[in-house]
């Protein structure tokens, strides 16, 4: 993607767009299967630089999966970008 981003919310970076962000999530569904498993949250919110990438997958989870079997389809991706957008991830110019 070529730029770093961040947790911290400093003057003159800009937060990252709820298209950014789904955009980021969609990358690591690295099996394709339109579903994103825990791991590939993890590998998500390491991008995004989530100072525990495991405890944000897991809250990401239990706020975004209604149907609670443990993956994030295409419908709860939505859930799950307004979850991480009230987060502020941040991208550095
Ligand atoms: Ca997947
Ligand atoms: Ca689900």
């Amino acid at each position: 993607m070529g730029f770093a981003v961040t947790t911290k919310s400093k003057e003159g970076n800009h937060c990252l767009t709820k298209e950014q962000l789904k955009s980021i999530f969609l990358k690591h569904d690295n099996n394709h299967d339109n579903h994103l498993s825990r791991k590939e949250l993890r590998q998500a919110f390491d991008e995004l630089g989530a100072f525990s990438s495991r405890y944000r997958a897991a809250r990401g989870l239990s706020h975004a999966d209604a149907d609670k079997d443990g993956q994030i389809d295409m419908v709860e991706l939505d859930d799950l970008v307004n979850y991480a957008y009230k987060l502020g991830y941040t991208v550095h110019h």
